[in-house]
């Protein structure tokens, strides 16, 4: 299947993470292979980021990307949070640039793609539009969120 992030690179990517003890989703992308391959009628969905439990503080979200995995091109994932008040903690959505961020929780070359007050009402939508990983986390508290709230996970979106 021609793609300018050959499965060569892909399953490279997946080696070093499981190597430094990190997790990525869709890690068995060479058995999914002929699912997605003739299912192009299938729409896509619509994901709640945690479930039931929402973008929050404390929820192990590599566990939930592994327990929702796989991931499509063109899903939608809603990060849902409460906006900022003196009851609630702030959260947030940053992409960050690599795996070495992402296991460090780095966020100076990250990108904030949702601030506090995004995630409320029906939530913050993030469209998986390239077939490349994407590295999610929350940026509050310089990181804080993200390493010891849990609060940070990998995708790597399949064809269908
Ligand atoms: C198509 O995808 C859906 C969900 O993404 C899956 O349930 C279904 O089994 C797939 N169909 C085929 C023919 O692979
Ligand atoms: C989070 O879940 C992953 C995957 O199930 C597991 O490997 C990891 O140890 C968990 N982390 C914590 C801190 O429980
Ligand atoms: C994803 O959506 C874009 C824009 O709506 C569309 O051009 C593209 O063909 C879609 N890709 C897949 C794999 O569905
Ligand atoms: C929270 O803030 C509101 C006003 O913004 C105030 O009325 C309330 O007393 C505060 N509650 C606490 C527990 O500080
Ligand atoms: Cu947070």
């Amino acid at each position: 299947m021609g793609s300018k992030f050959g499965h060569g690179a892909l399953v490279l990517v997946l080696v070093a993470a499981s190597m430094v003890g990190v997790s990525l989703a869709n890690k068995d992308l060479g058995s999914h292979r002929h699912h997605f391959r003739h299912n192009h009628t299938t729409t896509p969905k619509r994901i709640i980021v945690g479930g039931s439990q929402n973008w929050h503080f404390g929820v192990n979200y590599t566990d939930w990307s592994l327990k929702n995995a796989p991931f499509y091109l063109n899903d939608t994932l809603v990060f849902k949070y409460d906006p900022p008040s003196n009851t609630t903690f702030p959260h947030s959505v940053y992409l960050l640039p690599n795996m070495k961020s992402f296991i460090n929780c780095e966020l100076r070359r990250a990108k904030v793609i949702a601030n506090p007050t995004q995630g409320s009402g029906n939530g913050f939508e993030f469209v998986l539009k390239k077939r490349k990983p994407y590295y999610l986390a929350c940026g509050e508290r310089n990181g804080f969120h993200c390493k010891v709230g849990l609060m940070k996970f990998a995708v790597v979106p399949l064809r269908r």
